[in-house]
């Protein structure tokens, strides 16, 4: 146990956690974070760095209390298929049962996204045989919305290996669009009653401006590079990602969890290190960021640390931009 969460630093620092996604279950705040793993080896835009082979969940009782590690609730070694790197997960609570949706490289190295099961939310968590049929790339985030439908949004460029899928088929050798062409979009399906498989083929969403047009491939500060996520304010959905090179978490909105989404803005302002990636949750009627800099670190790009801060919505539902190192 840490002592009492503070905004803006790190929640914990007795082990590296990044890609933090919370959800509040049975009154409390659930973090499900990435496990990042202290090592020399390579870095590149594969990825490699991120060698994750385990994860953590993380809980608080509420913004005043320390933070509790409910230590490791799935290894990769008790996973079946997956060979290596347990990057950015999400968790989900429906049929009584909590879900923990999870990318890893196949034995074959290609990303898929598994599930694995719990009847508590602090896990350990039991993994499925195989990963879902049908999945590809990384940063699985699943929403359950009002009416009980179940949504997995997910995709990542370069290491993420979205652009590999553009035919339907993995093409090892595939590059992004062009840089006037539409970007490629995160990927959405409904999840099966038993939320174990795709209802639907996933499809693709696309992202608009306020005119309408596509978001462009070479629109870096506005184009969904990875880390989706979706949440509802106001009747909206907001669909928040990462824009990768630009390092921005950026929004759009929509009146339909499969979009389009309207790009709107910028929610969180580069951080220190090349990735955040982040979740968006209401507690006790605030809203609260979950993000990850390298600040335990120095800048160790897969030595990273997770923190929140609260953000704010204006009246006409936009957010507010946050710097996440204004005093
Ligand atoms: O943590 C590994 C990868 O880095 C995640 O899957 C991405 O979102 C990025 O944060």
């Amino acid at each position: 146990m840490t002592k009492k969460v503070q905004p803006n630093v790190p929640l914990v620092s007795h082990i590296f956690t990044a890609d933090p996604s919370a959800h509040v279950y049975e009154g409390k705040i659930y973090i499900y974070p990435s496990h990042d793993l202290d090592h020399n080896g390579p870095t590149n835009d594969n990825g490699d760095q991120y060698a994750m082979e385990d994860y953590h969940v993380l809980s608080i009782d509420n913004f005043d209390s320390p933070v509790v590690d409910h230590g490791e609730v799935l290894h990769v070694k008790d996973i079946p298929w997956a060979k290596q790197q347990l990057w950015a997960p999400d968790a989900a609570f429906k049929n009584n049962t909590y879900y923990l949706y999870f990318p890893a490289r196949d034995k074959d190295d290609i990303f898929r996204i598994g599930v694995a099961t719990s009847s508590s939310p602090a896990g350990p968590f039991t993994p499925q045989e195989s990963y879902i049929p049908g999945s590809f790339s990384i940063d699985p985030a699943v929403l359950v919305d009002e009416d009980n439908k179940a949504y997995i949004y997910f995709g990542g460029l370069w290491g993420g290996q979205l652009e590999k899928w553009q035919t339907g088929e993995f093409l090892p050798d595939a590059e992004g669009p062009d840089l006037n062409a539409p970007a490629l979009g995160p990927r959405v399906a409904e999840l099966s009653d038993d939320m174990l498989t795709f209802k639907e083929t996933p499809k693709e969403i696309s992202i608009v401006d306020e005119e309408g047009n596509p978001i462009l491939a070479g629109d870096e500060e506005r184009r969904f590079f990875e880390g989706p996520w979706v949440h509802k304010y106001n009747d909206y959905y907001y669909l928040s990602y990462s824009t990768g090179t630009t390092h921005l978490i950026a929004y759009a909105i929509s009146k339909n969890p499969m979009g389009p989404f309207v790009h709107k803005g910028t929610i969180l302002t580069p951080v220190s290190g090349w990735t955040t990636h982040h979740s968006i949750v209401e507690f006790e009627g605030k809203w609260y960021l979950f993000y990850h800099d390298c600040e335990i670190s120095d800048g160790v790009n897969h030595k990273r640390n997770v923190k929140y801060t609260e953000i704010q919505y204006n009246e006409d539902g936009t957010i507010q931009t946050i710097d996440p190192y204004k005093k």
